[in-house]
């Protein structure tokens, strides 16, 4: 038994459970400092355990959250001027950054297959399940699909795949760049360059700014989905640190305001209550309506599009628009 006194990851000793504890190491550290701060936070990209990949693959579903079916949209009917755009003339890598279920991307990649172009799909993904799941579903729709797939962070990939010798397209799409605040996006555009060979192609999702009610009923949707979503966090926190979150007592809030183009959204306290975390041998104090913010999901202008790319040393190749112009697939090259 562990006393109550003692935080679970106590590097010093050593535990047959090492990589498991180094796995929730970041969450750990991660959770401490944004529940210790003033305005509290969680970070998005916690959102996606295996249960959390499995609700957001329900919003995708959902016909208020458009983001998916425009981005369908641009790579079923495009796929064919998104290929001739490439011009890599060899057998080249896709390797595709927070791939998830893969059903938008198996449209491009379909049009490859039957264009008889050579190249290899390589998805990345933080989850296991979602990538097991996504390997599975690819193979049986494509089953002449070269595949290899690697779980793990995107910055921890970037050693794995820079091989000089392959072309690349990397994919960054869903709009995932929207989480980012800008300079943090920028330093993520600027590690892709990095990882890049003069020629490569980068193909990023941008949600474009459009009228915000189409906007606010996406993320603040009437069947509770994108609630779940984020209470969904507490839950993971109550799991992997051992914690005692009472859901219940928590409610979602979110917010877009049109003129920064942000999407905001935020757990709420609905009474003064503390939390013990066990992993962490801390107890945190939250006040009535206290927030914890838990996503940025930033809208684009394309002047924003542009900057972001030159900025980052990137020539825009194309834009690739659904048919309301709500949503670009952004061509860059290095
Ligand atoms: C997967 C990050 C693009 O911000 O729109 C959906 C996640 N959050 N509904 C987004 C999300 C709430 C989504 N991204």
């Amino acid at each position: 038994m562990r006393s109550t006194t003692t935080p679970l990851y106590d590097l010093s000793q050593a535990d047959d459970a090492a990589v498991i504890v180094e796995e929730n190491l970041n969450l750990a550290v991660e959770i401490d400092h944004g529940l210790s701060a003033d305005l509290k936070f969680i970070s998005s990209k916690f959102l996606y355990d295996d249960t959390g990949s499995s609700i957001f693959r329900k919003i995708m579903q959902m016909k208020e959250y458009y983001p998916t079916a425009c981005e369908f949209e641009i790579l079923s009917l495009q796929s064919a001027q998104i290929i001739d755009s490439l011009n890599f003339g060899r057998p080249f890598n896709i390797v595709e950054f927070g791939a998830g279920d893969g059903i938008k991307t198996r449209q491009l990649l379909k049009k490859l297959l039957e264009t008889g172009i050579d190249f290899t799909y390589v998805p990345i993904d933080i989850s296991e399940q979602a990538l097991a799941d996504l390997q599975e579903n690819m193979i049986e729709a494509l089953p002449e699909l070269k595949m290899k797939p690697l779980a793990g962070d995107y910055f921890s990939m970037f050693h794995a795949i820079s091989d000089a010798a392959t072309p690349n397209l990397f994919l960054f799409l869903g709009s995932n760049i929207g989480n980012y605040p800008a300079e943090a996006a920028s330093e993520l555009l600027s590690s892709f360059y990095a990882a890049m060979s003069s020629g490569d192609k980068l193909l990023i999702g941008f949600d474009l700014q459009k009228n915000p009610k189409v906007i606010r009923n996406a993320y603040d949707d009437p069947h509770g989905i994108t609630k779940a979503f984020n209470l969904n966090l507490l839950t993971r926190i109550n799991r992997e640190l051992q914690a005692n979150f009472q859901v219940s007592q928590f409610d979602f809030y979110c917010h877009y305001d049109p003129i920064s183009g942000e999407v905001k959204s935020y757990l709420v306290s609905l009474v003064a209550q503390k939390v013990w975390i066990q992993a962490l041998g801390k107890e945190f104090s939250f006040q009535q309506n206290e927030l914890i913010w838990t996503e940025l999901s930033q809208k684009y202008t394309f002047e924003q599009i542009n900057s972001l790319a030159k900025e980052n040393g990137f020539i825009v190749n194309h834009n690739f628009l659904d048919c309301r112009h709500y949503f670009t697939d952004s061509l860059w090259e290095k």
